[in-house]
């Protein structure tokens, strides 16, 4: 049963969906993608709030553009976007810190229509946070958090109020591998009706050199963020981890054109997950997939939609064409 706390304040509501203990279930995940030949973890396991932080540093780094494109999109299209959607509610998957959903917020503002937001995220914390912030900073905007993951939860949102906008933004929906990229998106338009909209940010292929700097940046902080994952294991699953002991590795991977990051072991070593009773042994070199980041093409976005049951209203893009932000809707509202 999900634990509901009632109005905190006048304009807040939280609601979790994450059992005690088993925060984004990690037990199972690290159980399942430990023993496999080819060790795997999913990247929603980053994100305490050291990992938080360190995505949030990933986002300054000369080397990361994907937000500050994502953001230049937004800046230049964001009264287009308030004026074709009329969005009274803006729903926010993997919404994080918000720090780029206030342009959104301020274009809806200003067009009269906004009142409510509603972020949906797995790290407690960045809930929480955010839906305080934005009360202060927008008098009025009511926020209904929803602590989940959206790849289990989406079911659970709050019914909505009026015209709404779903928004997925930093090219996150890149992190699930197809199969599951297809069931979200799925999911996603089972929370649209016929006036709303769904607004996606996806990172585009290009230049593999340009795309393998973003991920391997030369002051170390997404190595730091991508060995933070073992740090989770050490405190929540009693691990004894040395990060030191893995390499941090980022490559494009052509075929599937997405960046795959993995921690490679420097030495031959074991470890136990005393909460699992689970002895895990590496090789010297032996890898951990920690993350894929998908890349995507017009054409690759529009599939996607379209497998859902969503059509293009508006593909947005920066001078560059790094990013992409697509507006869709349903095509064929019952
Ligand atoms: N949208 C922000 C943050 C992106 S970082 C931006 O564009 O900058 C990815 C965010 O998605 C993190 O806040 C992480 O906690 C959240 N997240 C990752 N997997 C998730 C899942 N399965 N369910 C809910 N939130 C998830
Ligand atoms: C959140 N997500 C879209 C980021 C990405 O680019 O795939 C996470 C990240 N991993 C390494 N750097 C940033």
């Amino acid at each position: 049963m999900p634990a509901s706390t009632p109005r905190t304040k006048a304009s807040i509501r939280i609601d979790s969906h994450l059992a005690d203990g088993d925060e984004r279930s990690l037990a199972d995940d690290a159980r399942d993608g430990l023993t496999r030949p080819f060790k795997e973890l999913p990247p929603k396991h980053f994100y305490d709030a050291r990992g938080a932080e360190l995505f949030d540093r990933i986002t300054e780094l000369p080397e990361y553009y994907p937000t500050r494109a994502e953001r230049a999109i937004l800046e230049r299209s964001a009264r287009e976007l308030a004026k074709l959607t009329s969005a009274s509610e803006l729903v926010e998957l993997g919404s994080g810190t918000a720090a780029k959903t206030r342009v959104l917020l301020d274009s809806l503002r200003e067009a009269g229509t906004l009142v409510r937001y509603v972020p949906v995220d797995v790290t407690e914390t960045m809930v929480r946070s955010c839906a305080e912030e934005l009360t202060k900073e927008y008098p009025g905007l009511e926020v209904h958090g929803v602590i989940g993951d959206f790849e289990r939860h989406l079911d659970r949102l709050p019914e909505a109020t009026g015209p709404r906008l779903v928004v997925f933004l930093g090219g996150t929906i890149g992190n699930f591998e197809p199969a599951s990229r297809e069931r979200v998106l799925a999911d996603v338009a089972s929370l649209l009706g016929p006036e709303d909209h769904f607004l996606l940010g996806t990172d585009l292929v290009k230049d593999p050199a340009v795309l393998e700097a973003a991920y391997d940046d030369a002051q170390g902080v997404t190595a730091e963020f991508n060995r933070n994952v073992l740090r989770v294991l050490n405190r929540e699953l009693g691990s004894d981890f040395d990060p030191d002991d893995f390499e941090h590795i980022a490559m494009f991977d052509p075929k599937h054109e997405w960046i795959e990051m993995r921690l490679r072991a420097r030495r031959e070593h074991t470890t136990v997950l005393r909460e699992l009773d689970l002895s895990v042994h590496f090789e010297a070199g032996e890898e951990l997939r920690t993350e894929i980041s998908a890349k995507f093409t017009r054409e690759r976005v529009r599939a996607d939609l379209a497998g859902a049951g969503l059509e293009l209203v508006r593909w947005l893009t920066d001078p560059d064409e790094l990013f992409a932000l697509t507006l869709s809707r349903l095509a064929n509202p019952a």
